[in-house]
């Protein structure tokens, strides 16, 4: 077992993942810098379920898991902090480093100008920084990085997305044919999702250059709220975003149908997406530190994801189990309509996972949980308000409307 530090160990996959990785034995430190809780001020949105402080999280942790030893946590900003983030890392010298410290939602990042240029500086100067402190303290920490299953784009027409890296042959001159192995050509849909783009890139240098070990999980869309670890006690309860920016389309449909609200489908709802249970989150993430890659190998990329399902399919199992009306709002953002999605998960099969899939029963958790602290859900933040475009008239912007 050995030391891991969590960047952004306070959020939606952190949280349960640090706890995770305690429960089996590693020796824990979260840096965190507690954005997700201001943003969640900035924008008057709350999690569904009561969030505590990260010491009083700690301290219930340390209460019913006494012998896995307490996990610790330190406020830092890794984006804006590099000479913290660096003498942390040097007295910790982790084996391991879980990096979720990014602004992770797509919506907030298509709100404007202030919050597409924090998302940028945010996310990239946090990734950067972490490589460069890694190199600079001569560390082998291996590096776990969570990228997105957006960063390959949804203009799938059935090709099966691989894992990170597309081999092809190049025509060259006469009959030539070069075989190259390149990284699977990005097509971001959000500035959120061009943040994770780029960041593939530091990732491929900085394993060429200086020999990092870095493994980059392409995640799809997480549904559920806990795991195995948060279960064991209320403190210690995941949060549960629902508004329009931060809430992810299955469970913003499980906790409206709780509330009473009709589920909100974009457009037709025929875009296909990627899903992943939070519990099969930590279960990769486990797995992923397991599985190092060597110095010197290229970035391992695997894809963190379970199943694919159509948002519209999604909106009728939900109201097929509930009740529920469904609303196809116009969509705010600027994506294919209807979209097919095939995903390579081989690799994490074939490290044993075993996928938790919808049909598992685990959305009555979900739908519980959305109605046990449904008097905490504030109504004017579901509709989702972030618009992808300025609708332009005359060179000037003429205000938040769609275009396309
Ligand atoms: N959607 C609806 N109704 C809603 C909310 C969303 O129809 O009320 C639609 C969206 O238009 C979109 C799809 O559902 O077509 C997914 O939206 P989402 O908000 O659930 O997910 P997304 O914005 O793609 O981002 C989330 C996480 C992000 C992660 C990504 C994985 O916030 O951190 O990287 O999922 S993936 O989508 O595979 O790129």
């Amino acid at each position: 077992m050995g030391r891991i530090v969590v960047i952004g160990g306070d959020g939606f996959c952190g949280w349960p993942t640090s706890l995770h990785l305690s429960s089996l034995g590693h020796e824990v430190t979260i840096l965190d810098n507690l954005s997700r809780r201001r943003i969640a001020d900035e924008l008057g949105a709350q999690s569904l379920t009561p969030i505590v402080s990260p010491e009083e999280r700690l301290a219930a942790w340390a209460e019913v898991a006494p012998e896995k030893g307490a996990v610790g946590f330190i406020r830092l900003d890794v984006a804006a902090d590099y000479a913290g983030l660096r003498e942390t890392l040097a007295g910790i010298r982790p084996d391991a480093i879980i990096h979720f410290g990014e602004q992770r939602a797509a919506p907030y990042s298509m709100k404007g100008e202030a919050e597409k240029r924090y998302t940028v500086d945010n996310n990239i100067n946090a990734t950067h920084n972490l490589l460069t402190a890694l190199v600079a303290l001569g560390l082998d920490a291996h590096v776990v990085h969570l990228g997105t299953m957006g960063v390959y784009g949804y203009d799938g027409d059935g090709l099966e997305i691989p894992e990170g890296y597309l081999d092809v042959l190049v025509p060259g001159p006469g009959e030539q044919l070069f075989a190259r192995s390149i990284l699977y050509p990005t097509n971001p849909g959000s500035v959120y999702h061009l943040t994770k783009s780029l960041e593939q890139l530091m990732f491929q240098f900085y394993a060429k250059n200086d020999g990092l070990r870095i493994t980059d999980l392409h995640q799809g869309i997480v549904w559920g709220t806990q795991t195995e670890e948060t279960r064991l006690h209320a403190p210690l309860i995941n949060r549960f975003d629902y508004d329009g920016d931060y809430g992810t389309v299955l469970n913003r449909f499980l906790m409206q149908a709780a509330v009473g609200h009709p589920l909100t489908v974009h457009g037709t709802g025929g875009q296909t997406r990627a899903f992943i249970h939070i519990q099969d989150t930590v279960r990769c993430i486990a797995l992923a530190v397991a599985n190092p890659p060597g110095r010197g190998e290229r970035v391992r990329v695997r894809n963190q994801m379970t199943e694919t399902h159509r948002v519209r399919d999604l909106a009728r199992m939900v109201a097929a189990v509930t009740g529920a009306t469904i609303d196809f709002v116009d969509n705010p953002r600027l994506e294919a309509a209807e979209n097919d999605l095939r995903v390579s998960n081989r690799s994490f099969l074939d490290l044993g996972l075993n996928p938790i899939t919808l049909s598992g029963g685990l959305l009555d958790e979900t739908l519980e949980i959305s109605g046990r602290y449904a008097d905490r859900c504030d109504m004017s933040r579901i509709p989702a308000r972030s618009l992808w475009r300025q609708e332009v008239t005359g060179g000037e912007a003429s205000g938040l409307r769609m275009t396309a």
